[in-house]
């Protein structure tokens, strides 16, 4: 991280929840810019001297696609009118680039390079890869895997010298299922190496995350693992309800999960989180941390309609994962 101050506000005095929302939500409106019917589900990350994020608008036709935007402050955002226009990683390669929607993006730095994934319209739903330096000019190489899934969250450095990255292999619709995978690659193109992450839950155990769960924003690596916030969900009489929750996962092999939280960390339940396009949605997708003080703070979408900001420290929620594990 630079010397940018991260979006703050502290814990309001009469809460005793891990983590809190910002007072002031949502900071995005559905209509902040020209055409979006809805901006939510979106990543952040700091770059030279503001914040840059890759932002899921959709527009009055209802097509999802990503757009880029600006902030010196992580709260206030410019957000462009036109969706990213991405060049092909392999021109002579016909079929990269070839993208019928996108949404969900995650941004990831590794090394010297920002990398954007984000569900990718290909014969379905599956992940797409793209690549920037100076998010001005922003490459698409190929999918990592085969539709469908989504979800895919890359590791912000390679493990055991390969990327690395979560996914949820689901299908064509509002997949009613959906594990967390862990898989390699030597050159963001051939992944392999797939192990099995983390499941549903007993519907007795832990029902807020007993139908589907799914990588929120990129893991961030601490002295007890990987911490990785995520997403999962609930079938109610009324459909779906999408929580937030971490778990700890190995460094060395990220596929053991060494602890989960058994409550949730947030669920729906402010206007704006339980009232939108889809109803009953908190869904992370980015943090920005400060390496120093261990604050951090948490954009989710909400009822797939706005984005949010909620915040803790990293050693709360590692505490709260570890004493309430399942
Ligand atoms: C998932 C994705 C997310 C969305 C969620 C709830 O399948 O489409 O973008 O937030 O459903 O509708």
């Amino acid at each position: 991280m630079s010397n940018l101050n991260i979006p703050w506000e502290d814990k309001p005095l009469n809460c005793d929840d891990t983590i809190w929302r910002y007072s002031k939500n949502p900071i995005i409106e559905r209509n902040a810019i020209k055409n979006s019917n809805s901006i939510f589900n979106s990543a952040v990350i700091s770059y030279e001297n503001e914040f840059v994020g890759i932002f899921r608008c959709d527009n009055k036709c209802r097509e999802m696609n990503i757009h880029f935007g600006s902030s010196k402050d992580g709260i206030n955002w410019k957000i462009k009118d036109k969706p990213i226009e991405f060049k092909s990683a392999n021109s002579s390669d016909e079929e990269v680039g070839i993208s019928s929607y996108k949404y969900d993006p995650r941004l990831c730095k590794i090394e010297n390079r920002y990398y954007i994934t984000w569900c990718n319209g290909y014969h379905g739903p599956t992940i797409g890869v793209g690549y920037t330096d100076d998010f001005k000019t922003f490459y698409q190489t190929e999918n990592a895997f085969l539709p469908f899934n989504r979800n895919g969250v890359l590791f912000p450095k390679k493990i055991n010298g390969k990327f690395a990255m979560l996914s949820r292999p689901s299908d064509n619709g509002h997949t009613q299922f959906g594990d967390i995978f862990y898989s390699e690659s030597p050159d963001l193109i051939h992944w392999g190496k797939h192990r099995h992450v983390m499941g549903t839950t007993n519907i007795n155990t832990s029902p807020w995350q007993s139908t589907k769960i799914g990588a929120g924003p990129v893991p961030i690596e601490t002295k007890e693992g990987w911490l990785l916030i995520y997403h999962g969900v609930l079938t109610s009489c009324n459909g779906y309800v999408y929580h937030m929750g971490a778990a700890i996962l190995d460094k060395e092999t990220p596929w053991k999960v060494l602890y989960r939280s058994r409550p949730y960390l947030l669920s729906p339940q402010k206007q704006y989180e339980c009232v939108g396009d889809v109803p009953n949605v908190v869904f992370p997708c980015a943090t920005l941390h400060d390496k120093k003080t261990g604050k951090i703070a948490i954009y989710y979408g909400a009822a797939d309609t706005v984005t949010c900001l909620a915040f803790s420290t990293i050693q709360d929620i590692i505490d709260f994962t570890k004493n309430n594990s399942l």
